[in-house]
């Protein structure tokens, strides 16, 4: 049988998520957008280069949510977009309403599907999602880590003047301002970059490494300020269709999601950035591994602003 992947927001992410699952025949897709022809105009025009791409998957649009029937995933990102000057916690209350209402039409339409929350604040609408889906916590994740991560590894790759692809640094916490990318472990194929850096800078490594980490954590804000209206799209689908794959592939792949902590990193009952095991049941298992005094501190200071988040949207009455 044919998989099914169903895209709840057809924006700008939505589009690109579309033509990259097509591409890779990944499964079949149905796209469901409030706004009245988009999501199928969309959809026509993909379908549209089947030919030329040589894909064979279903895509079709819709304003109806019963076309989530049947889908194996659902991925979110129905929402607003920060504009500039925005931060993400600015979208909470017109995106918290949106994902609440899109969270009910999962549950009745959806039930078994896994979710990818990519809508901001990352943190907070994967909390509602699966607050008001109830689905076990392996199936709600948010995507936010695949795409810090890339950025951080880009970035070095550019400095050290070699291929991101061979560049493995990950970056955890929550998807803001305070995440935590994680240099110590940071490696060019098993060679470790700060030492990499190191060698290359000397004594100005350290300001070299520094920028590199603030150049990561306002990733999103630098792409904002340039494009002027909405925010950072193709690399973010890129990072939601790489943990599609996984799941529908049941790759077992190891990969920063926002994933339910159960104790894990010293946190309980919060979503937070930490890598994690993606299989065929979604988030299978989170990796834990020592974090030194230093990156604890950074943890515990994002797990704050991420708790300030869900805090502030309780209080909103979601
Ligand atoms: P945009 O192009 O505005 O698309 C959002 C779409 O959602 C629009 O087409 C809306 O019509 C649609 N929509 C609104 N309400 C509903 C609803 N109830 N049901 C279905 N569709 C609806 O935004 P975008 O695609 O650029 O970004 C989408 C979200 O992703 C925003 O919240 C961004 O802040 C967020 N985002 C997250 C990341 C992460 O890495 C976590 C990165 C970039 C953007």
């Amino acid at each position: 049988m044919r998989r099914k992947i169903a895209l709840i927001g057809g924006g700008q992410i939505g589009g690109v998520l579309a033509q990259l699952i097509a591409a890779k025949e990944l499964a079949d897709v149905v796209m469901v957008d409030i706004v009245e022809g988009l999501p199928q105009g969309k959809m026509l025009d993909i379908a549209e280069a089947a030919h030329i791409g040589r894909y064979d998957s279903s895509v079709n649009g819709s304003n109806s949510y019963e076309a989530l029937e049947n889908s194996d995933i659902c991925i979110v990102t129905a929402g607003v977009p920060r504009k500039p000057g925005m931060s993400r916690d600015d979208l909470l209350s017109i995106n918290s309403k949106i994902i609440s209402s899109v969270a009910e039409n999962i549950k009745k339409y959806a039930p078994n599907s896994i979710v990818i929350v990519i809508s901001n604040p990352l943190d907070a609408m994967v909390t509602l999602m699966q607050k008001v889906t109830q689905f076990p916590h392996n199936r709600v994740i948010g995507q936010a880590g695949v795409l810090d991560s890339s950025r951080f590894a880009t970035f070095l790759a550019w400095e050290l003047n070699v291929s991101a692809k061979d560049v493995h640094a990950m970056v955890l916490g929550g998807h803001g301002d305070t995440m935590v990318p994680i240099i110590r472990y940071a490696n060019v194929n098993g060679v470790p970059a700060q030492e990499l850096l190191e060698r290359k800078h000397g004594e100005k490594a350290k300001d070299i490494l520094d920028a590199i980490i603030k150049r990561t954590r306002d990733a999103g804000g630098e792409v904002v300020a340039l494009l002027k209206t909405g925010s950072a799209f193709y690399s973010p689908a890129a990072a939601a269709v790489e943990m599609a794959e996984a799941i529908l592939k049941n790759q077992r792949r190891v990969l920063a999601i926002a994933a339910f902590l159960n104790g894990e990193f010293g946190v309980s009952g919060y979503y937070m950035g930490v890598p994690a095991i993606l299989g065929e049941n979604g988030a299978e298992s989170v990796l834990e591994f020592q974090l030194n005094e230093e990156e604890k501190q950074m943890f515990e200071v994002s797990l704050n602003s991420v708790k300030k988040n869900v805090e502030d949207m309780k209080r909103l009455g979601f």
